[in-house]
């Protein structure tokens, strides 16, 4: 199939009329609806609607912003949308994107929005504002905006005038790759969603006692060996550096900046397990996939270790635009007090000589481990009072607030979450929202605080599946705590506006936790149809993986178009979303042509790997059905044949 076929699935929608009982309408769209909630929102009674001619027009230097949101809006909408450059006049139709004007209120990060009839207005003082207002404009679009395939709008904007910035300039989350590897895709479209809810740092946790995730050309060995298993012991993985270099790029063209954390000198049996010198008896210890934690040290004195240190950083540093190294120093339960000072205040210097500043979990505010320039002390505890992080404060470091039994994305929701961990605690969305960044520890002003980070730590973690569940909806709680003001804070409030969000994230194909604290839209029903029970095309029944649901599975010959064809019933017309559940082993993607009765809905639908043919992952697609019966057929496109299929879950 050409990868540029586009599809109009032709039956009519009649989308603002579909109004599910007892829930929110599926389109309409407000401006109280956005999360993190705005500064200030003045509604009016106009509503814009996108015509298919529209332009969106932009300045030097908005340029690259107006064409991220033209790819966005395109996909869904099927219009041209070109790129025109603005006049001087007040823009008088179409989208414009303007570097002046806005509010002087909103400042470096924050934007003025204003919707009429004719025209929406973006304006800022940098790009990023007008990132972050364009964040704002895709949420009160209708949600079906975030199709990947054309549908039939309308696309209504409601009228009014927001005026916006943050409360504190750091809103970061943390993916732990050293636990799980997790490869670039994965963190690409962890990117892509983390921006929706104005995220503007992606922390990623690179080495600890399971895995050396990056390439470090000077101490090769730690990628290549060091980097080689992860927990529960598969293959584990480590990013090039071109790779690292291609995720910063992706993270920067969408206003998000990496903060790159080598753990040290705890967490740290991957390099001590890759290089024999870095351990004080010159014995390297085997690789480790277990989930214990401070055991490990590097040798605090020997002189190696800190050109080791250097040399990393060097690298590291070289591959970083951003202002932060983050050098951990959590629990190094392997080393006493005393050569854990030795030792921070050997390495902060090697971090401020290389123009970055020192970012570390806050134990290293020890009060024997000196200030260094610009210092971020991350919190990571579970009390109200910490002397550590007091005293660094004091001395003039800034806080990022990542409580664990708030903020900590790996603790389970409930205790029937079936991954996670709930050592800090059981954290459902409620609590992830009900504290005060600028108030929860004491000794600690809003003025010393820099931001809030959500890190997600991933020994039970797993698949990107895994991500989306554990990450949706807390993380954008804590975006909310990080942007809005906290006059706004309102569980009442912020739980209707998270509901709204859950139609969006099932069209984004994000398998969210539905939280029963949030009365989601009813999501309809969801019918469940087994491959082995579908019309089967050079494919064969399996049973022989573990993991699988109902009598088996099917695995796919090795041709292309091998296919798998389901029949489904749909009492109305309407929007669907497809959940594939399939396993794919190490491969690293046999995409399938998707096509609903005969026309093509996702050209070469990617079906990436999933690390082990009994790891089983689901993928999403959002299509419109008609009322009645449906062919839907899953047709390999690769020699290869297609993934091992478990079953098509349709939910309406
Ligand atoms: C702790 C520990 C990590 C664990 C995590 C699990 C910090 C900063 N150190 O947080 O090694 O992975 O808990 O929740």
């Amino acid at each position: 199939m050409t990868r540029f076929a586009r599809v109009v699935v032709t039956v009519l929608l009649a989308s603002t009329a579909v109004i599910v009982p007892g829930s929110a309408p599926a389109v309409a769209a407000t401006m109280a609806d956005v999360v993190p909630v705005p500064v200030t929102i003045q509604p009016s009674a106009a509503t814009y609607t996108l015509p298919a001619g529209a332009s969106i027009f932009t300045q030097s230097g908005s340029a690259d912003v107006g064409t991220y949101l033209a790819g966005i809006l395109r996909r869904s909408t099927g219009y041209a949308l070109p790129i025109a450059s603005a006049g001087s006049g007040e823009p008088t139709s179409g989208i414009s994107l303007l570097l002046s004007g806005a509010d002087p209120s909103v400042g470096a990060q924050g934007y003025q929005l204003d919707v009429t009839a004719a025209a929406v207005v973006l304006r800022a003082q940098t790009a990023t504002g007008l990132f972050n207002g364009v964040q704002t404009l895709r949420q009160l679009l209708p949600p079906e905006i975030e199709s990947t395939t054309v549908r039939p709008g309308p696309w209504a904007v409601p009228g009014g005038r927001i005026v916006d910035y943050p409360r504190f300039p750091y809103r970061g989350t943390m993916l732990d790759v050293a636990r799980h590897f997790h490869p670039v895709a994965t963190i690409k479209q962890h990117i892509d969603r983390i921006a929706l809810y104005k995220i503007n740092y992606l922390h990623l946790h690179l080495s600890d006692d399971q895995g050396w995730r990056i390439v470090v050309d000077s101490w090769p060995r730690l990628a290549t060996f060091g980097g080689s298993t992860q927990v529960g012991g598969g293959p584990g993985g480590y990013y090039t550096k071109a790779q690292f270099q291609d995720i910063v790029a992706y993270a920067a063209a969408r206003h998000i900046t990496i903060v790159p954390e080598i753990d040290m000198p705890g967490h740290t049996n991957a390099a001590l397990a890759s290089y024999a010198d870095l351990n004080c008896n010159g014995v390297a210890p085997a690789l480790y996939t277990g989930t214990g934690v401070g055991f490990s040290s590097l040798c605090t004195t020997k002189e190696i270790t800190y050109t080791f240190v250097n040399d990393v950083l060097t690298e590291l540093a070289a591959l970083t635009p951003g202002p932060y190294l983050h050098v951990g120093g959590d629990e190094a339960d392997a080393t006493s007090d005393a050569q854990y000072a030795t030792f921070m205040n050997r390495v902060q210097p090697l971090v401020t000589g290389k123009n970055k500043a020192v970012m570390g979990w806050h134990q290293i505010g020890a009060s024997a481990v000196q200030h260094s320039a610009n210092r971020i002390v991350q919190y990571w505890g579970t009390t109200t009072s910490d002397s550590l992080v007091s005293t660094a404060v004091s001395r003039g470091a800034k806080v990022v607030m990542s409580p664990a039994n708030k903020a900590y994305l790996d603790m389970k929701y409930t205790n029937a979450t079936p991954i996670g961990l709930s050592w800090a605690g059981l954290i459902e969305v409620q609590t992830a929202y009900e504290w005060n960044p600028g108030a929860h520890l004491s000794g600690v002003p809003a003025t010393a605080v820099l931001g809030v980070e959500a890190p997600m730590w991933t020994e039970t973690i797993v698949t990107e599946d895994h991500i989306e569940f554990m990450a949706f909806p807390r993380l954008p709680a804590i975006a909310e705590l990080g942007w809005s003001p906290w006059s706004t804070h309102n569980w009442t409030a912020f739980r209707a506006r998270l509901a709204v969000q859950g139609p969006r994230w099932t069209i984004m194909g994000i398998d969210f936790y539905r939280s029963p604290q949030i009365a989601w839209p009813a999501p309809g029903t969801t019918v469940r149809y087994e491959a082995e029970n579908a019309a089967i095309t050079q494919g064969v029944v399996e049973s022989n993986h573990a993991g699988y649901s109902g009598t088996g599975f099917v695995n796919y010959d090795s041709a292309v178009g091998s296919r798998v064809q389901w029949t489904v019933t749909a009492p109305t017309a309407g929007t669907a979303a497809l959940r594939f559940r399939y396993a794919n082993g190490t491969t690293v993607n046999r995409p399938m042509d998707i096509t609903v009765n005969g026309t093509l809905v996702a050209d070469e639908f990617a079906f990436t790997g999933t690390g082990a043919w009994t790891t089983w992952q689901t993928r999403t697609l959002t299509v419109t059905l008609p009322a009645g019966t449906s062919t839907i057929r899953a047709a390999a496109t690769t020699a290869n044949g297609g993934p091992n299929v478990d079953y098509l879950e349709v939910q309406r």
